[in-house]
């Protein structure tokens, strides 16, 4: 069967699941905020990776209920688990662009009960190619509500410096692929360094994804970026595993 037909019933029968990455804040030195990542725990195939079923969820629109899943339980966890942290999810280009999106994102947030600067929406360039002029009133819609959003991946794919003075963004994450090199590839940490000093003057925070080992995690915090994140500082796990292996200080 196609995995398209199994995605229909994913959602009612409770195969999904989020899993919380942690962001290290390097100025408070504690995990302020959490990243969330689905995934699907699937009858027959196991632990489906999001890459997997995420393009073709949005290729039959299942990703519109499978976002708002993840958005009602991202900030379900925030008021009863994590009632003291921030939490970031990721958002589909599809699910941007839905028309019911930011009355779903409000009305998800004041359901939940929690001030709406606690999520942050992660969104890429590439929702931003086309019609730039919708995406701008979409993000202002957001901003109005309150949330948070970050741009997410920066630095491949179609970047536009422009993105960055047009739209409202409150984060920017640098993409990993700079991050891995930034040890043996002078230039990767030059770009780092100088998303750090454009992010300052733009007031935005800097996000660095992908941190691995302590050779990147000293350069980073050398960087000036305001939080970290990767493989070092905790995976992506389920709710009621965090803490187990997560530093509380750097
Ligand atoms: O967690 P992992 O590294 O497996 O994620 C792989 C990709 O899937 C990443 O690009 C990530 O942004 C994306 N992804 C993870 N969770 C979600 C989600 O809830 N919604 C969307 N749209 N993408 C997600
Ligand atoms: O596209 P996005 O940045 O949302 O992708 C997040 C994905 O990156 C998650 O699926 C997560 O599992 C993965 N990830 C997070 N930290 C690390 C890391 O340190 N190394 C690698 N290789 N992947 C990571
Ligand atoms: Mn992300
Ligand atoms: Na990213």
């Amino acid at each position: 069967r196609e995995l398209e037909e199994d995605l229909h019933a994913a959602i009612e029968e409770g195969q999904f699941e989020l899993f919380y990455q942690p962001r290290l804040d390097l100025n408070s030195g504690s995990i302020e905020s959490y990243e969330a990542l689905i995934r699907w725990n699937h009858p027959e195939k196991g632990l489906v990776s999001p890459v997997d079923f995420i393009p073709a969820a949005e290729g039959s629109g299942q990703i519109i209920p499978i976002g708002k899943w993840v958005i009602q339980t991202a900030l379900a966890t925030a008021a009863d688990e994590l009632p003291t942290a921030r939490l970031s999810v990721n958002v589909s280009p599809v699910q941007f662009r839905d028309n019911d999106f930011v009355e779903d994102v409000r009305r998800a947030i004041e359901a939940s009960g929690i001030p709406a600067s606690r999520l942050e929406l992660e969104i890429t360039e590439n929702l931003l190619i086309e019609d730039d002029a919708r995406a701008l009133s979409i993000l202002t819609s957001l901003k109005a509500i309150g949330v948070k959003i970050a741009l997410d991946d920066f630095g491949v794919g179609y970047s536009s410096l422009g993105y960055l003075s047009r739209f409202p963004f409150d984060t920017i994450k640098i993409d990993r692929s700079f991050v891995s090199d930034a040890g043996k590839n002078s230039n990767s940490l030059a770009i780092i360094e100088t998303v750090v000093r454009l992010g300052k003057a733009l007031n935005m925070r800097v996000v660095a994804e992908g941190i691995e080992d302590l050779e990147t995690l000293n350069l980073l915090i050398r960087s000036g970026c305001n939080e970290i994140q990767g493989f070092l500082i905790g995976r992506p796990q389920p709710v009621r595993a965090l803490g187990v292996d997560i530093p509380t200080s750097v």
